[in-house]
């Protein structure tokens, strides 16, 4: 047997005392990852769905170790004991330990087959929807343009949708699988090359979430984040609008520097300056970024771009995208744009401190 030094068996428990600890802190609602805060109909449901398979589990496992104990101390060996009869197979029992368990299985299974379809199949086809696609390491979101059926409007990192409305969600990724998951409104559901996964979300209360891809899609996966902003109806319809339009295009001349900078140092061959584009148009390799000024975070969440307030400030975001603009590789090791975009790539294409202020100019004007 592996004997163990007094010292190692100690520190053996201490760690499993901590895993245990960091696996109980899992389940405090206040995360804002908990599954057990549940802020809207879908995630309810999975969560009443996991108090009955837990339920059912309770009672097995109380049967089963109970039925263990009993035994171990009611049939244990007494010092004179001969060994006692050998039984070989018994019908009766086997039939009851095959037919206990399945008739379990079925009791779970109906409540799971039906939450299901439920979760997948949406209860207003009609009502607003969502394509969500996956980008190593990113999350693109586009919306139905609310004045032009042929036009689409894209943007990243933060998903916006109205409160108490049924939000429909098409799930595609233009290159590895990826998975959609809200802890605290719904999930996961796998997306694949090519699409055809759908569901659909629905929040109860306005406010900020948090996202995350949940397939293991390359080395920056858990830095695949996105955020969640539920506005009021009217909120949301503005917010739609404004997306639409333009960024305002500063005349201030560092702006327009940075502007001159973005359209000649290979930018654009990764990220469009205009979210309004065709339906199904191929997306560039990098997020859409004509109101990057306004999003909550960028490069999958690794910056975080609120203040104290909870709302986007402007001396955090510049920080943010010039430590992103300096050093993107150090930022998010292995992304995207440190490996392929020339600025990056070639020494002699690196850019100036002066085109770097002037590209954090240019970038926190788009809002
Ligand atoms: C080869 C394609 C490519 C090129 C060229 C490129 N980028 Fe990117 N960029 C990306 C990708 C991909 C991301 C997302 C990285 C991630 O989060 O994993 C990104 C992210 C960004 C972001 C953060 C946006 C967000 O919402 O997360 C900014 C800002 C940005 N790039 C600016 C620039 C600027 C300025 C240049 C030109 C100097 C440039 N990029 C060149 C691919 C590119
Ligand atoms: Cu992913």
């Amino acid at each position: 047997m592996l004997r163990l030094s007094p010292r190692y068996r100690y520190l053996i428990a201490l760690a499993m005392v901590g895993m245990l600890a960091a696996l109980l802190f899992g389940c405090t609602p206040n995360d804002p990852h908990s599954t057990f805060d549940a802020r809207g109909p879908v995630a309810q449901s999975q969560l009443n769905l996991f108090w009955i398979i837990l339920a059912a589990g309770a009672i097995v496992f109380v049967l089963v170790e109970g039925a263990i104990i009993y035994s171990i101390i009611k049939f244990r060996r007494r010092r004179n004991d001969e060994i006692p009869e050998q039984v070989e197979g018994n019908s009766t029992v086997e039939f009851a330990w095959t037919a206990g368990p399945t008739a379990l299985l079925v009791l779970v299974a109906i409540p799971t087959i039906i939450t299901t379809f439920d979760n997948q199949v949406s209860p207003d086809q009609n009502a607003l929807t969502v394509d969500v696609v996956g980008h190593q390491w990113w999350f693109e979101f586009r919306y139905r343009h609310p004045d032009d059926p042929e036009k689409e409007i894209r943007f990243a990192n933060d998903l916006h949708i109205p409160v108490d409305e049924v939000v429909n969600v098409n799930l595609g990724s233009e290159d590895v699988i990826h998975s959609f998951w809200i802890p605290k409104i719904a999930g996961k559901v796998d997306m694949i090359p090519g699409g055809g996964n759908t569901m659909w979300i629905q929040a109860d209360q306005t406010g900020f979430y948090y996202g995350q891809c949940l397939e293991f899609c390359g080395v920056q996966h858990a830095n695949m984040r996105f955020r969640v902003i539920v506005h009021s109806e009217e909120d949301f319809d503005a917010w739609l609008r404004s997306e639409a339009e333009p960024a305002i295009d500063s005349p201030d001349p560092l702006v327009q520097e940075g502007k001159r900078v973005f359209l000649t140092a290979g930018c654009t061959a990764c990220h469009q300056t205009q979210s309004v584009v065709n339906v199904g148009q191929v997306s560039l390799q990098g997020p859409n970024l004509t109101h990057v000024a306004s999003r909550t975070n960028i490069a999958g969440g690794v910056f975080d771009n609120r203040g104290e307030d909870g709302e986007v400030n402007d001396a955090i975001f510049q920080r943010n995208i010039r430590t992103w603009l300096e050093d993107p590789e150090k930022a998010k090791t292995g992304n995207v744009m440190a490996r392929e975009a020339p600025s990056y790539m070639n020494p002699e294409d690196a850019l100036s401190e002066a085109e770097l202020s002037a590209l954090v100019a240019y970038l926190s004007s788009l809002k």
